[in-house]
């Protein structure tokens, strides 16, 4: 499947809203793809894919995840939004015929994180929060500039304001996201 029609069948799947943040996550990735070395091609498209899953119905979320055999955790089962992330990566190979292994785990971890991430996994991090259509978020002012400069510390920032934002608004912390935070943490440079 071509680029092309890659974004024709993503354009159907995702809301207007969903298809305008991904483009702006698709561009992200590319130009911090370029900051860091990366090659800029394989950076767009996992940005361009990374919330393919994200406007499927929670009921449907839960039978495809029931027929790909991925494991709901009980966070997961009361906060369905969490699983885009590990479908996006079944449905990115199954129905966008996504073979590269590096592209589908980073759409896999895009949500929560994990330890020690690969540059790829990182460039979408980072790419998802500080997308020009990206408004809600906290300093993203500086985020954007750390972005550019300092990738590791800015995904411990961007796991720092997560979980304060996830604690005030008393949402359910996964265990995934904490873990992730531990590791970045040693990164983080207190203002
Ligand atoms: O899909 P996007 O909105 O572009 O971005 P995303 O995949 O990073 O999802 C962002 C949401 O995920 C944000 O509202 C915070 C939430 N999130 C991240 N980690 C956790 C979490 N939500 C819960 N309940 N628990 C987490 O650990
Ligand atoms: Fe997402
Ligand atoms: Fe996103």
């Amino acid at each position: 499947m071509d680029l092309i029609d890659i974004r024709k069948k993503l354009k159907k799947n995702l809301d207007k809203e969903r298809y305008e943040h991904t483009k702006g996550v698709m561009y992200t990735a590319g130009c911090l793809a370029m900051a860091y070395g990366y090659d800029v091609d394989k950076a767009m498209l996992a940005g361009l894919l990374h919330d393919c899953a994200k406007c499927i119905p929670t009921k449907e979320k839960f039978d495809l995840c029931d027929k790909h055999h991925i494991l709901v955790s009980t966070i997961e089962h009361e906060n369905p939004g969490l699983l885009h992330a590990k479908l996006g990566a079944v449905l990115a190979e199954e129905i966008y015929n996504i073979k590269n292994p590096d592209i589908l785990h980073a759409i896999k971890v895009h949500t929560t994180g994990e330890a020690n991430m690969n540059l790829l996994d990182k460039i979408i991090f980072v790419a998802d929060y500080i997308e020009p259509k990206r408004c809600e978020a906290p300093r993203l002012g500086e985020l954007r500039q750390i972005a550019f400069h300092d990738l590791d510390r800015c995904v411990a920032e961007i796991l720092y304001d997560t979980l304060h934002f996830l604690k005030n608004k008393k949402g359910a912390i996964d265990s995934a996201t904490q873990l992730t935070y531990e590791y970045y943490k040693q990164f983080r440079k207190e203002a």
